[in-house]
C-alpha cells in the first residue's frame, strides 16, 4: 500500500492559509444553538464535498453492483423507490471535527467543533440487494463509487470507499435517497448515497453509482487517507466509528467577533446532545473552570445512532469562568481533556470548552 502524501502542519499561531478558507466556504459547519433541535434544519447540517457536486438526473441515474457477483445489476432511482423504505435519525460526524485545534494545526478543512448535524435518513437496505445481486463467498469487500471526479495529494481519483462484508450487510446500512422527508439536496448527495450508522461521515458515499465486490481489501486513495497516523511512516489505524462527544449550546450572548459568551449572574439551564458510534451514551459531565465533573442527566433516546439530549443547571457567579463537557458511551469510551496530535488531524474528541463572562445582574 503507497503512503499517502501527508499535508503539512503549520506552527502553532499560524494563520489559516486562502486554500482553507476558500475550503471552509464551501463546507460550512453547524450552528451550535441548532443542538436545540432533535433532527438538523435543512441547511443547518455540516457538509464536506472534496472536489465537486456532479450534475445528476434523476431519471437517468443507475447504480451498477458488479465485480464478484452471481448477477449484476443496474438499479434505476424507480427500482430503489420500490423496495422496502427505512427511516431513522442519524447523526453524522467529519473525522476531521476538531482539526483546528490540535497543535500544531493540520492544514485542511479547519473544523472547529461544528463538522455535525442529525437527518431523518430515508432509504432502502443495501444487504437484501446484495443478497440478490449473489455476493460470491471469496468476496471481502464492497468498494463503493461517487460520481465525483477530482485530484487529492496528486492522485486523480474517483471519490471510493470501501467496507468489509460484515460491516457493508448490517441491516442499518442503507442506501439513502431522502433527507428529513424532502429528496437529498445535491450537496448531500442527490440522488442517492450510501448511509453507514454510527460511522465517521468520509464513509457515507454520497452521488452513488457502483458497489463492487472485491476479493482484495480496497487501498484507494481516501482508504489509505483516513487512518491516524502520529509518524508520519507508520502504517497507522483505520478511521472507523465515531467517537463518543459532548456539545452544549453556548449560554447567554456571543460577541460578534471571539464568539466568547456574556451572561448574568445567577442559575442557568445548559443543553446539549452528546453521541457515538460504539455504543449508546450513558452518561455526560459538566465541569466548571477545570473543578470536578459533575454529571447532567440524559434525556430520552432517538434511535441507536442519533444524539442524546442533555441537560443541567449552572449557578453562575460573576467573573471569567470556563465550561467543559464530556461524553461517555457504555463501551467505556470517554473523551480526552487533551487530544494526541495525529497527521490529519482524525477523530478529535477533545472536550468542548466555552468562555463566559458573568457580570452582576
Ligand atoms: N462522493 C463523495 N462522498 C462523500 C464525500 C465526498 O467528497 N464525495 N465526502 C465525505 C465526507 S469526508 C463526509 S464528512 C460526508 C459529509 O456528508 P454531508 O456533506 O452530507 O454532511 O460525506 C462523505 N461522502
Ligand atoms: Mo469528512
Amino acid at each position: 500500500m503507497s503512503t499517502t502524501e501527508l499535508p503539512p502542519a503549520l506552527a502553532p499561531g499560524a494563520e489559516i492559509l486562502p486554500e482553507e478558507l476558500g475550503l471552509t466556504q464551501r463546507n460550512h459547519s453547524f450552528h451550535l444553538e441548532g443542538l436545540r433541535y432533535d433532527v438538523t434544519p435543512p441547511g443547518m447540517h455540516y457538509l464536506l464535498i472534496h472536489f465537486d457536486i456532479p450534475d445528476a438526473d434523476e431519471a437517468a441515474w443507475r447504480i451498477a453492483v458488479d465485480g464478484l457477483v452471481r448477477s449484476p445489476l443496474e438499479l434505476s432511482m424507480a427500482d430503489l423507490r420500490a423496495r422496502p423504505a427505512v427511516t431513522m435519525p442519524v447523526t453524522m460526524e467529519c473525522a476531521g471535527n476538531g482539526r483546528a485545534r490540535l497543535t500544531p494545526r493540520p492544514v485542511s478543512q479547519p473544523w472547529l467543533d461544528e463538522a455535525i448535524g442529525t437527518a431523518e435518513w430515508t432509504g432502502t437496505p443495501l444487504a437484501p440487494i446484495l443478497d440478490e445481486a449473489g455476493v460470491d463467498p471469496d468476496t471481502v469487500e464492497l468498494v463503493f463509487t461517487g460520481a465525483d471526479r477530482g485530484i487529492q495529494g496528486g492522485v486523480e481519483q474517483d471519490y471510493e470507499r470501501s467496507l468489509t462484508v460484515t460491516e457493508a450487510t448490517r441491516d442499518d446500512v442503507l442506501l439513502a435517497y431522502e433527507m428529513n422527508g424532502r429528496p437529498l439536496a445535491p450537496q448531500h448527495g442527490f440522488p442517492v448515497r450510501l448511509l453507514v450508522p454510527g460511522w465517521y461521515g468520509m464513509t457515507s458515499v454520497k452521488w452513488l453509482t457502483r458497489v463492487t465486490a472485491v476479493a482484495e481489501p480496497f487501498d484507494g486513495y481516501q482508504m489509505d487517507a483516513y487512518r491516524v497516523r502520529h509518524d508520519p511512516d507508520e502504517a497507522g489505524v483505520p478511521v472507523t466509528r465515531m467517537h463518543p462527544r459532548a456539545l452544549m449550546i453556548p449560554p447567554g450572548i456571543p460577541d460578534f467577533f471571539t464568539r466568547e459568551r456574556l451572561v448574568d449572574a445567577g442559575s442557568h439551564r445548559l443543553l446539549g446532545r452528546a453521541w457515538s458510534g460504539w455504543a449508546p451514551i450513558v452518561g455526560v459531565e459538566v465541569s466548571v473552570d477545570g473543578g470536578e465533573w459533575t454529571p447532567a442527566e440524559l434525556g430520552a433516546p432517538n434511535g441507536r445512532y442519533a444524539w442524546v439530549a442533555w441537560r443541567t443547571r449552572w449557578e453562575a457567579e460573576p467573573g471569567e469562568h470556563e465550561l467543559a463537557c464530556r461524553a461517555t458511551d457504555a463501551a467505556g469510551n470517554t473523551q480526552p481533556e487533551d487530544q494526541r496530535w495525529n497527521h490529519h488531524g482524525f477523530q478529535n474528541n477533545a472536550v468542548q470548552r466555552v468562555r463566559v463572562t458573568v457580570r452582576e445582574r
